[in-house]
């Protein structure tokens, strides 16, 4: 450990960052739980938005006791909402204070996957998540810098869940394998620092280092299901060209917007088996949004009872009004 890394280490002041509202993709902003269907030529991919408003939690404190001189003064503040036991002896280096998921969020992307038995984090980080899943599930946490290894120890100490933690020293695409079949793969990797705000659309598979492509072809090896943890700025179109890496996942995806105030602060996407669709919400949305034959098909595949599309498409057709669609299926 260096000196600055210690709570009450070594302080001088650090210019602090406006606050920008980056534009986010208009598919982005539903108030409440909405559906959509991204469709381009190599097929279709039904999604439920969901928002997430993350309680404020303790108030954000700037007193500088005990800053350590290379954080900025703007994550300092924020220090109780990323882990709400700093003060037990959490440990962070200089990129974590930037790329921890906050406490609350953690606690959402964990809630959302309490249902399965065991996550392999790939990206662990010194544990926001990792944590907050080892209050539910088995975890194995990948983490290749050596440091923030030993502080994820540390940390799942302070949260008393170490036990529930199987941390990995190493590098993902080296150590996955190992680990074997599990229920779901869960990446928050580097987006290159904070300038990935100075991109107008952050491209999940361009930005991401190392490159998503192969992250998720590794992870379709060992899964079902992946949950990405992404900037604000992403484009949601780009899922249709991820699930090019995940041949044998169910076409299926949730995108959670996690509302800092009416600031949506970061996004989770969600890819695959853990999906869970109302068939009747897939069925409004592929009204809504126009009937394409081919779409009609994929669900009849994707949703496997006949009987419950089929339901599902008469009542939308009632409440939209619209008539083709199974005339189209009939076709
Ligand atoms: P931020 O850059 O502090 O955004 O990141 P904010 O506060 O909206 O910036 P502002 O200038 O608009 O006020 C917000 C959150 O994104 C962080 O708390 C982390 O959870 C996450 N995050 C940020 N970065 C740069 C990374 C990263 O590189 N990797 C991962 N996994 N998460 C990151
Ligand atoms: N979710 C974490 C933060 C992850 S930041 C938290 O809340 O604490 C992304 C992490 O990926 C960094 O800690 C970085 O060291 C790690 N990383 C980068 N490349 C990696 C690789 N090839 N294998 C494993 N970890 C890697």
């Amino acid at each position: 450990m260096e000196p600055s890394d210690i709570p009450g280490g070594r302080k001088t002041r650090n210019r602090v960052k406006i606050n920008r509202h980056l534009p986010i993709s208009p598919y982005l902003t539903a108030s409440s739980e909405s559906y959509f269907i991204l469709t381009d030529s190599s097929g279709h991919l039904p999604v439920k938005l969901t928002t997430h408003v993350i309680p404020l939690g303790p108030p954000y404190d700037a007193d500088p006791c005990g800053q350590p001189s290379f954080v900025p003064d703007k994550y300092w503040s924020q220090r109780y909402s990323l882990f709400s036991r700093y003060d037990e002896g959490i440990l962070m280096d200089q990129e974590s204070w930037y790329s921890v998921t906050h406490e609350a969020v953690a606690q959402v992307i964990a809630q959302t996957c309490a249902h399965l038995n065991y996550i392999l984090d790939g990206f662990a980080g010194v544990g926001g998540n990792a944590i907050q899943f080892a209050e539910r599930s088995h975890v194995v946490a990948i983490e290749i810098d050596k440091k923030k290894a030993d502080y994820m120890r540390k940390n799942a100490k302070v949260y008393g869940v170490q036990q529930k933690i199987k941390v990995i020293r190493g590098d993902f695409f080296e150590k996955a394998e190992e680990v074997g079949p599990v229920d779901a793969v869960f990446l928050s990797p580097p987006w290159g620092g904070p300038d990935y705000q100075e991109a107008a659309v952050f491209s999940m598979l361009d930005m991401v280092n190392p490159p998503l492509g192969p992250t998720l072809e590794l992870c379709a090896k060992l899964t079902r299901t992946v949950f990405l943890y992404m900037p604000r700025n992403i484009d949601p179109t780009e899922l249709l060209e991820l699930l090019n890496y995940l041949p044998n996942f169910p076409r299926r995806a949730e995108i959670q917007l996690y509302y800092f105030g009416n600031k949506v602060k970061t996004i989770g996407v969600i890819i695959g088996q853990a999906v869970q669709l109302d068939i009747c919400k897939v069925a409004e949305a592929v009204m809504a949004q126009g009937i394409q034959s081919c779409v009609i098909d994929q669900l009849f595949e994707e949703f496997g009872s006949e009987l419950l599309v089929e339901t599902a498409l008469i009542n939308a057709m009632e409440t939209s009004g619209i008539e083709e669609c199974l005339s189209i299926r009939a076709s």
